[in-house]
């Protein structure tokens, strides 16, 4: 007899509901997070401006009508600490917290196929055994933290922003900024008017459009009134979201309008941007179109035209997960902001006085790294996960091998929310998660109701699904990208597109004829 019935990694918002769901449907559920509250993503990464690219009224749970009703959103783009309130809120109104675990981290978990059960090892020196694990873990909850040469030796401040702590002083400092991914960009655009210069080392200019963010007082009621209906259409889009502009292939609109298209969508801002174009991500010539229009907004926005052009973009827009700014090109506008582009200058070394790059050194009184995650395999990867003589990474050698998304071969009774190959970040992941924790907790209560007590993939189905999944990327435009949808950030990972690019949608529907044919594709005993 296991000690628990299920053990839940991670207390971010997938683990939450997860522990909530199975409290709910009678099993013994506890849940292990390393860090001292929940939140997970929106507990870690609180640097100045962090704040949630996809919409409030999206980006907030839809299991609990009560909730949904009550909670009252601030903003259209909910803020870090909005999003970390909302989470604690979630914590005390279900009183989840006294069966987390806080402060402890999982490193080991080992199947024991006679007991049927997994023996979990945790950084507080105890174990403890479970028949079901699953992996709220995160997509983007592992640093990637790169050997940039020197970085021990500088004298001054160095922060991470995927772990900022709470007090820092950067008022008339001289601050670097390396990276210029969606958290470079909200940490720059934030930091500009209070830094006394700020210096920016973009290795890759990204696409941003406009947030228009506000407040959302006027737009709540109308949403509340409608909720469950607008939940419904979301679960069956492509991304997990709606948008205000209807989707459109860009290729269909006469090339005398396009120009007005885009400028709607650029009025509406955020991810619908690109989103509600349906051939961006696969006709070349679309791409191009949407991209050169981003392009040409950036020139008009940077007053330099030197700076403008380092700022240009190159690669196919929304290959690369596209950031959503609240004024970052006009930061570059302020005399104390210097952008360095380091294909042009390469980082040498990180000195005790600042940055050296292109034999120029940069003093810095602060250093702040945006570089990024370990994506979607590197938390699972930072765990032991073991089955006799096999443990998943070296399963997972070249490139992650899933069926659904939820399981692994050969790693029986562990599941994993929003894993390789299934959408996750390529759509709202508030949407994705709670669709993962309805499907995992009906598969154990199906076990458990049949007397079972033993879930796995079948190989060749899950062998089907990576090869559908490589087929689904290959005809699009996304693997063409040195992004971390691929692993193309991590020196030595398998480049291999890793998220579904099918769509919420058209995912739900697999995964919901798989359970209702019994679980086909996976072995019940
Ligand atoms: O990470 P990133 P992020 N030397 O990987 C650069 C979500 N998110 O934390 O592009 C120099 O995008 C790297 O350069 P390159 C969202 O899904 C959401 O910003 O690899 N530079 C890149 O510029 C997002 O996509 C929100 O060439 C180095 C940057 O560092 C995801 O998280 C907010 C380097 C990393 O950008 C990740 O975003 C924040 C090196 N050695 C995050 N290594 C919102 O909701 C890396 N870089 C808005």
């Amino acid at each position: 007899m296991a000690d628990h019935d299920v053990l839940v990694i991670g207390a971010g918002f997938a683990g939450m509901y997860q522990l909530h769901l199975l409290r709910q449907r009678g099993f013994d559920v506890v849940v292990i997070e390393a860090g001292d509250d929940v939140g997970g993503t929106w507990f870690w990464n609180r640097y100045p401006g962090a704040r949630c690219d996809i919409e409030s009224i999206e980006y907030s749970y839809s299991f609990d009508v009560d909730l949904e009703q009550e909670w009252t959103w601030t903003e259209r783009y909910a803020a870090q600490p909005e999003l970390l309130r909302y989470a604690r809120h979630v914590a005390d109104r279900f009183d989840l917290r006294r069966d987390i675990v806080f402060g402890t981290r999982v490193e080991a978990l080992d199947w024991d196929e006679v007991a049927r059960h997994w023996t979990v090892s945790t950084s507080d020196g105890t174990t403890r055994t479970a028949s079901y694990v699953v992996a709220a873990t995160g997509c983007l909850s592992v640093p990637s933290r790169p050997g940039i040469v020197g970085l021990d030796d500088f004298g001054g401040e160095l922060y991470w922003t995927s772990s900022w702590p709470d007090g820092v002083d950067l008022a008339g400092k001289r601050v670097g900024v390396i990276g210029t991914g969606s958290s470079g960009l909200q940490t720059i655009t934030a930091i500009a008017p209070a830094v006394g210069s700020l210096t920016v080392f973009q290795r890759t200019a990204c696409y941003a459009v406009p947030a228009h963010n506000g407040p959302v007082a006027d737009l709540l009621p109308t949403v509340k009134a409608d909720y469950p209906a607008r939940r419904a259409v979301s679960r069956m889009t492509p991304s997990g979201y709606q948008c205000p502009v209807e989707t459109t292939s860009l290729s269909e609109i006469p090339a005398s309008e396009t120009s007005a298209a885009l400028d709607k969508r650029w009025d509406v801002g955020g991810l619908c941007f690109t989103d509600t174009f349906d051939d961006v991500l696969i006709d070349p010539a679309a791409n191009e179109r949407v991209s050169a229009y981003v392009r040409e907004r950036i020139r008009a926005k940077v007053e330099d035209p030197a700076v403008a052009e380092k700022l240009l973009p190159t690669f196919p827009i929304a290959t690369k997960r596209l950031c959503v700014d609240t004024g970052y090109y006009e930061v570059y506008n302020q005399d104390n902001v210097t952008l360095v582009d380091i294909t042009e200058e390469p980082i040498e070394r990180v000195t005790a006085r600042g940055i050296r790059a292109g034999g120029a050194e940069h003093e810095l009184d602060l250093i702040i790294m945006a570089t990024g995650f370990d994506a979607m395999t590197g938390a699972l990867d930072a765990m032991e996960v073991r089955n006799a003589d096999r443990t998943l990474r070296a399963k997972w050698e070249h490139g992650p091998r899933t069926y659904l998304g939820l399981m692994s071969a050969g790693f029986p009774n562990l599941f994993t929310i929003c894993g390789p190959q299934s959408p996750s970040v390529l759509s709202n992941v508030i949407t994705s998660l709670e669709y993962h924790v309805v499907w995992i907790t009906d598969a154990l209560t199906s076990l458990r109701d049949r007397g079972l007590s033993r879930i796995e993939p079948l190989t060749e189905n899950e062998d089907n699904w990576v090869q559908a999944n490589n087929d689904l990327a290959d005809l699009t435009l996304m693997p063409q990208a040195a992004s971390w949808y691929m692993g193309a950030n991590i020196p030595g990972k398998q480049r291999v597109f890793m998220p579904f690019v099918g769509g919420v949608g058209m995912y739900k529907q697999i995964a919901d004829g798989v359970a209702a044919a019994g679980y086909y594709g996976f072995e019940l005993s």
